[in-house]
């Protein structure tokens, strides 16, 4: 008897606003990236995933590879929840190492309302796993720590140990990563956190809370980007130099799944030296769960899970839920934040292209061209006190628009505030010296003609270059939006009602912002032939 539900992936096609270069489940269910890894020149993209339903239930691992990180094929369903035992009730968030030439998962195992770390090791080519049988390897909560929760994993060799990191968080305290170490992958010995949040400290509003557990912790050094001197930094344990580490995780809170969030710092012996903490995508939770993995080139390549803007009841109508990011190259900026942009692998989708030529904006919209699988790269320049609005998804007669302005703040010579809010700061800092003189920001508030999709804003700072450049990149795939603003990442899902919602224009709001050029491009479907519920 097959296994499949009825209809479900015929369902999930037929959604105007499933996206067709982006991953997404065949139908069903899809949240974390897991077990990200390069294996033998083939890209694994492993997920969260549900095929019984678009509902997160019973989590099973999805499988997919790739040679390009942008066309995938679906391999089997990795890992199912058990008939019995510490993950009966689904296979959470985990990641995969190479244990002298074995491939190994470790995940969060779920049995009732609480997860454990369990093992399974694979086949050569990655396809069928074994779970462990002395499953879960760690198993119970640290003595002494009082835990909000425990689950999902960071694991590294350094030193001929392994180490790990389990996402936490101290009841009454904050957020946590729990540091262990092993010699095989199986037991495990009880380090100590290696760093802990203020839960009394940030905003949900500002976006920088670190809520009281930090799911899917991340850490890694990363590589520099080109212009910052590789002598400040020493390696790492996989041999990268660069003066920091970072550590990822995304702030949750009770149930709530808030947003990503990055310290930088060092990591070093047993502690993690925090120095700044920066949020990592100002679309909070429509780029959560991030995973990273560093692939045979040197680059730190980063997945994030684009969750859905409807309602549970919309999400089972259409079939499916949650598009997985494009992949992301990050890199640490001469300001010693992370910059982001898409895979270069992404131009390959590319297909008709249009110019647009250097001019200065008026109020007048400058028309970009349309369609709901578009690339487009602006380079503009803003002088201080310069908006800009870029309408997007845009139907003829304005009834649905999704709207990103940049603005920049200030006039030069004068003093305010943080950029955007108009207030004095009183530190004697001219706009043009401030390091985050830009703020985009998102407007949903007409994007979608259906009241029960999330419209609420986003936004966030963003460097100016020296001479007012701004480097815009703009990617929409039917109803997954992603932004990138001189290397600031803004992530959104939008749900436009009108099949004529597809239009794209530029204009200035104030200041005579310039257009040094645009290209935009139509984007290719990834995905061919059909899918299956259980490849
Ligand atoms: N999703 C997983 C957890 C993780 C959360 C469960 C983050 O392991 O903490 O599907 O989205």
């Amino acid at each position: 008897m097959s296994r499949e539900a009825p209809n479900l992936v015929d369902l999930a096609e037929a959604d105007r606003h499933r996206p067709r270069f982006h991953f997404v489940s065949p139908a069903g269910w899809l949240n974390d990236p897991n077990g990200l890894t390069q294996w033998q020149g083939t890209y694994h993209l492993f997920y969260q995933y549900n095929p019984a339903s678009a509902l997160h239930h019973r989590i099973h691992w999805g499988h997919a590879t790739s040679t390009d990180l942008v066309t995938w094929t679906d391999q089997p369903v990795a890992l199912s929840p058990g008939d019995d035992g510490p993950d009966r009730d689904g296979c959470w968030s985990g990641v995969l190492v190479d244990d002298d030439g074995i491939p190994t998962i470790l995940y969060s195992g779920r049995d009732g309302d609480r997860e454990l770390p369990c093992l399974a090791t694979g086949s050569a080519d990655l396809t069928t796993w074994v779970k462990d049988p002395a499953n879960p390897v760690i198993d119970g909560y640290p003595e002494g720590l009082e835990l909000t929760a425990y689950r999902d994993h960071c694991v590294w060799r350094e030193d001929g140990r392994w180490r790990q990191l389990v996402g936490s968080g101290i009841a009454g305290v904050g957020g946590t990563a729990l540091l262990y170490e092993s010699a095989d992958l199986r037991s495990w010995r009880f380090v100590g956190p290696l760093l802990t949040g203020d839960a009394a400290v940030g905003t949900v509003e500002g976006g920088d809370w670190t809520g009281t557990m930090w799911e899917c912790v991340d850490l890694f050094r990363p590589p520099l980007t080109d212009g910052v001197a590789a002598a400040t930094g020493d390696a790492g344990a996989d041999g990268v130099t660069s003066p920091v580490d970072v550590l990822v995780f995304s702030a949750w809170d009770a149930g709530v799944t808030h947003h990503p969030l990055y310290w930088t710092g060092r990591y070093r012996g047993d502690s993690f030296e925090p120095r700044e903490l920066h949020r990592l995508d100002y679309g909070g939770r429509y780029f959560y769960a991030p995973q990273s993995f560093r692939d045979a080139t040197g680059r730190r390549i980063v997945f994030g899970w684009m969750q859905e803007g409807r309602t549970d009841e919309a999400m089972v109508a259409a079939g499916w839920s949650g598009v997985m990011s494009l992949p992301r190259v990050v890199a640490l900026g001469a300001d010693g934040r992370l910059a982001q942009a898409p895979a270069p692998e992404v131009a390959s989708l590319r297909g008709a292209q249009q110019e647009y030529a250097a001019q200065c904006l008026t109020d007048a919209p400058l028309p970009l061209g349309g369609g709901d699988q578009r690339d487009l790269e602006v380079a503009l320049v803003l002088p201080p006190g310069a908006t800009v609005a870029l309408a997007l998804a845009a139907s003829p007669d304005g009834a649905e628009v999704t709207l990103l302005e940049l603005t920049r703040a200030g006039a030069v010579g004068t003093i305010d505030g943080p950029a955007g809010n108009g207030t004095t700061a009183g530190n004697g800092v001219t706009a043009d010296d401030r390091p985050e003189a830009g703020t985009v920001t998102l407007d949903r508030s007409r994007s979608s003609l259906d009241p029960t999709v999330d419209a609420t804003p986003r936004s966030g700072p963003f460097p100016v270059g020296d001479d007012g450049s701004v480097e815009l990149r703009v990617v929409v795939d039917h109803s997954a939006l992603e932004v990138f603003v001189n290397g600031r990442a803004l992530t959104a899902r939008i749900y436009p009602t009108r099949e004529d919602a597809l239009r794209m224009s530029l204009r200035a709001v104030a200041g005579d912002a310039e257009l040094r050029g645009a290209t935009a491009w139509a984007v290719r479907d990834s995905w061919s032939g059909p899918r299956r519920l259980y490849p």
